[in-house]
């Protein structure tokens, strides 16, 4: 059944702010997972990504299947790569790294996948996704070679995020790298949110409860937290 973007939007009519646990199978340790799963489950999370930039072919398919034992939230794929898709998810951002201007990540990748995608039956969710710099390089941009949007340009990132939806785009994800020293501007992510119809993602250096509310309080319908997550559990507990 795909239903997950549909869901999205009737949370998103219904003022529920959305929040990912991301969960990335090169540092989860399979062993640590069934109580990790027991903290996400009791938290506020609404929604499982599961992505790198570095993972082992077949290692983001045996995570996964785990965790659908241990959850009965939706699990999204968020990929860092055409190896990292598996019909047991729910879902796949099909990503495209719109603030770059590297041909594979914009379509080559893409392309590759679709020997994968045809054959499986994963909703697959266009996603426009947006690298911000936030002084220090980040493995987005050193896996896919190309610069990140800059943080004091917003009208260019404005621009970029509605180019998206005009391409056909339905989520777009802003992206301050994984482990950020500064999560996404709130000026930057109410500008976007303004401009936008469709859902507006917002990821990246979140660490606080604080952090969390001001992203939601600028317009941030979806927020991914990370390393948060997997540096300290008991910021599951200080969510609540
Ligand atoms: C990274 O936006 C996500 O792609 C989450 O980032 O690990 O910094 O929470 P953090």
């Amino acid at each position: 059944m795909k239903k997950i973007y549909q869901n999205i939007l009737a949370s998103i009519s219904n003022k529920e702010n959305l929040l990912a646990a991301l969960i990335d199978p090169d540092k989860m340790d399979l062993e640590y997972l069934e109580n990790f799963m027991q903290k996400v489950n009791a938290s506020i999370v609404t929604h499982i990504f599961v992505g790198g930039s570095t993972v082992k072919r077949d290692e983001t398919d045996a995570l996964v299947s785990v965790i659908k034992k241990l959850t009965n939230l939706p699990v999204v794929l968020f990929p860092g790569d055409v190896t990292q898709i598996t019909n047991i998810a729910d879902a796949l951002l099909f990503l495209s790294l719109i603030s770059g201007r590297n041909p594979e990540y914009l379509i080559g990748k893409h392309v590759e996948s679709i020997s994968t995608l045809k054959n499986i039956n994963l909703e697959v969710i266009p996603t426009g996704y947006i690298l911000i710099e936030n002084g220090k390089p980040t493995s987005v941009q050193k896996v896919t070679g190309t610069q990140p949007m800059l943080r004091n340009n917003i009208q260019h990132v404005v621009d970029t995020a509605l180019a998206g939806e005009f391409l056909g785009m339905k989520l777009i994800y802003l992206e301050a790298g994984s482990g950020a020293t500064h999560p996404i501007e709130t000026k930057m992510i109410s500008e976007v949110k303004k401009a936008l119809q469709i859902p507006l993602i917002v990821g990246g250096g979140i660490r606080s409860k604080q952090e969390l509310e001001k992203a939601y309080q600028a317009g941030a319908d979806l927020v991914v937290i990370g390393t948060a997550f997997e540096n300290d559990e008991s910021f599951f507990d200080n969510l609540l």
